[in-house]
């Protein structure tokens, strides 16, 4: 009987066997979907076992079904039908949502690219029991730009803001076209909705990008912060525009911003002030419309009746700092004012970009 350890197979040998390229494997074993069964502790060299064959087909059949790494690694752990099931279920509603951003597209691409049609998404809150936002928002094209590549959304359950890039029209396009499909997409039922809507999002500028050369290298930040069925107040964000809490006076941010220096930052290479200053400072590491999927941050929080919430852009917070946001933010009653004195702070020490906040209040 042949043993075990001579079955092993170099990977040259596992790629034949298995029809995945060596690069394949290699990416595979990097991401810990698929490591060698044994790795010779002189030379290196990898070995698969037979017993791996099967693995590799499966993972490389999933990956062709469009399953992302993450969840190809959970369903490797407990591999079932149900597994499956539950995948098949996600692609149905992702399938349905990029129909309605197709569509959303289309009526956009209709009427040009300055206004876009209204969105009835038919929720159906219970609006007696439910926690609710209060919300205002501002956007200004600030002292210094030509457009406002920003955009903002303010609902009963949703406060969002986009900072677009890629120059006009293209920057303007791709924050509005976000904004409308997370206003088009998410209801307020579940943080799986909110992610659902960006990552609808996402593959709606990526795609229309794609397809025109005037539109080319557009993308967008997005954050987003809804108040969802049960009573929690979900978050997502990719690229550098913030959410904020204040809570009993004191102010919380709530996202990490995806930018070098800010990743810098969080490894203790640089401090804040270093950060401002950087000649990268706005040099993402996320945004949406760079590629067909996108990574996303995402948090679900106790939503406190009282509680207020900031959302913004960098415009703001790269020219009035965090204690200056919160001092504003607690001595202001009206929310309105709030708003208007963030955007106008940063209006006076310059203005040098876009600023847009969404404040909003969390009632009962
Ligand atoms: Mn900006």
């Amino acid at each position: 009987m042949l043993r075990q350890v001579d079955e092993l197979m170099p990977i040259g040998e596992f790629s034949e066997r298995s029809g995945l390229s060596p690069k394949r494997l290699r990416s595979y074993a990097a991401g810990g979907l698929l490591v060698p069964a044994a790795v010779d502790s002189v030379s290196g060299y990898r070995y698969y076992s037979p017993g791996q064959l099967r693995d590799a087909q499966l993972i490389d059949a999933l990956r062709e079904a469009g399953m992302p790494l993450a969840d190809i690694r959970a369903l490797l752990r407990d591999p079932s039908n149900e597994q499956l099931d539950a995948w098949a279920r996600r692609v149905e509603i992702d399938a349905a949502q990029r129909h309605k951003a197709l569509d959303l597209a289309r009526q956009m691409l209709a009427i040009g690219t300055t206004s876009f049609p209204a969105v009835d998404n038919d929720r159906s809150r219970k609006e007696s029991t439910m926690t609710k936002l209060r919300t205002v928002s501002r956007t200004d094209i600030g002292r210094v730009r030509d457009n406002n590549e920003d955009a903002v959304v303010s609902s009963d359950h949703l406060a969002a803001v986009a900072d677009g890039m890629g120059g006009h029209p293209g920057g303007e396009v791709a924050s509005a076209v976000a904004i409308a499909l997370l206003q088009a997409a998410f209801t307020g039922r579940s943080l799986d909705e909110l992610q659902a809507a960006v990552r609808a999002a996402n593959r709606a500028i990526w795609d229309r990008a794609g397809g025109s050369a005037e539109l080319e290298g557009m993308g967008t930040t997005i954050c987003a912060a809804g108040l969802i069925e049960n009573g929690s107040l979900v978050v997502v964000n990719v690229g550098d525009s913030r959410a904020y809490v204040l809570h009993n006076g004191l102010l919380t941010q709530l996202t990490h911003d995806h930018s070098v220096t800010a990743e810098a930052v969080r490894r203790g290479e640089m401090s804040e002030q270093e950060a401002l200053d950087h000649p990268h400072h706005s040099v993402l590491t996320r945004a949406l419309g760079v590629a067909a999927d996108v990574e996303l941050d995402s948090a679900a929080h106790l939503a406190v009746e009282g509680d207020r919430l900031l959302i913004c852009t960098d415009g703001l917070v790269n020219e009035v700092s965090s204690d200056e946001i919160a001092s504003l933010m607690a001595v202001t009653e009206d929310i309105q004012a709030t708003a208007d004195g963030l955007v106008e702070l940063a209006l006076s020490r310059g203005g040098r970009d876009n600023v847009s906040v969404v404040v909003a209040e969390i009632c009962a």
